[in-house]
């Protein structure tokens, strides 16, 4: 947990901020009951990303890739926003300049109601066309395997960005926009071991910006933020207001 004197220039760096921009991870729906991909109850621990999270899964056996995707959507439609996904709604609200990133796929920051925002693993509540490369939301449980596009009949996948892929370019240029014009970065809930999100500390860094990371333990990037608060995302975020 955090020094009170710690938090206390911390919300003050917060309403002072000039232009704000969150990156979440994982952790932060963690407080939502959304299971993260490492640590003790992590779902690698379990799976194998090789085996469901490539471009080579899913070509292997889309079967398997779209029982693991079902099960997750199962899980996550039963889950709700938590008070850290609240008051990044608020910050947004309450900050001119703000921009949130985030990694995770659960659709939880939409839900809470955040609008300025890149979820630059995909949507779990997407589909894309492996075919014409239409995107659609879906938000059927299960959805029926194989499923296959109205338009043209190819082979839906999950909307995410899998090991390996690249990021779509317009999330790319709109990350490194709110990254190089940000005075503050708040980093929340992530392992900080993926890339590109792994980098953005050290974007933000670079040009100036006050970092904070949140995250019940210590990150590869601990060492380079200016801050780093240790604890639940939805007992410290709030806390920010
Ligand atoms: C709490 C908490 C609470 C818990 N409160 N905190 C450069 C160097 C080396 C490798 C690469 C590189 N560039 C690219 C790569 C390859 C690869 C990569 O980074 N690999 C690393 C593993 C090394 N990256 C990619 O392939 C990316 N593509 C790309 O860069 O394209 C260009 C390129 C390709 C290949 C080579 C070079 C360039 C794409 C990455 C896509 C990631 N996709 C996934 C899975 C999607 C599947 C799905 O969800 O359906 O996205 S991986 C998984 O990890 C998921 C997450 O979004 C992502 C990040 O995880 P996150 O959110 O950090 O979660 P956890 O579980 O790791 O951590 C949770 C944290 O929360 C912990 O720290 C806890 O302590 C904390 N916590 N409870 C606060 N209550
Ligand atoms: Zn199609």
């Amino acid at each position: 947990m955090a020094a009170g004197s710690d938090l206390g220039i911390l919300k003050e760096k917060v309403a002072k901020a000039r232009s704000l921009t969150i990156l979440t991870g994982a952790g932060i729906s963690a407080d939502s009951g959304v299971p993260t991909f490492r640590g003790a109850d992590g779902l690698w621990r379990t799976f194998r990303a090789e085996d469901l999270a490539t471009p080579e899964a899913f070509e292997r056996d889309p079967r398997l890739v779209w029982e693991w995707y079902n099960w997750r959507r199962e899980l996550i439609a039963t889950k709700n926003p938590n008070p850290a996904h609240e008051a990044i709604v608020e910050l947004e609200r309450r900050c001119q300049e703000f921009w949130l990133i985030t990694q995770n796929v659960d659709g939880l920051h939409p839900a809470a109601g955040s609008t300025k925002l890149s979820e630059i693993h995909g949507n779990i509540w997407k589909v894309r066309c492996t075919g014409c490369g239409v995107i659609s939301e879906n938000l059927e449980i299960p959805i029926p395997i194989l499923p296959t596009c109205q338009l043209c009949h190819a082979l839906l996948r999950p909307h995410i960005v899998w090991f390996g892929e690249s990021l779509r370019e317009e999330d790319l240029r709109r990350c490194d926009e709110a990254l190089r014009a940000c005075d503050l970065l708040l980093i929340i809930g992530t392992s900080g071991i993926v890339y590109p999100a792994a980098g953005f500390a050290s974007v933000a860094k670079h040009v100036g910006a006050l970092v904070i990371e949140i995250n019940l333990e210590s990150t590869p990037q601990s060492d380079l933020v200016d801050l780093s608060l240790q604890g639940r995302a939805k007992d410290l975020v709030p806390l920010l207001l």
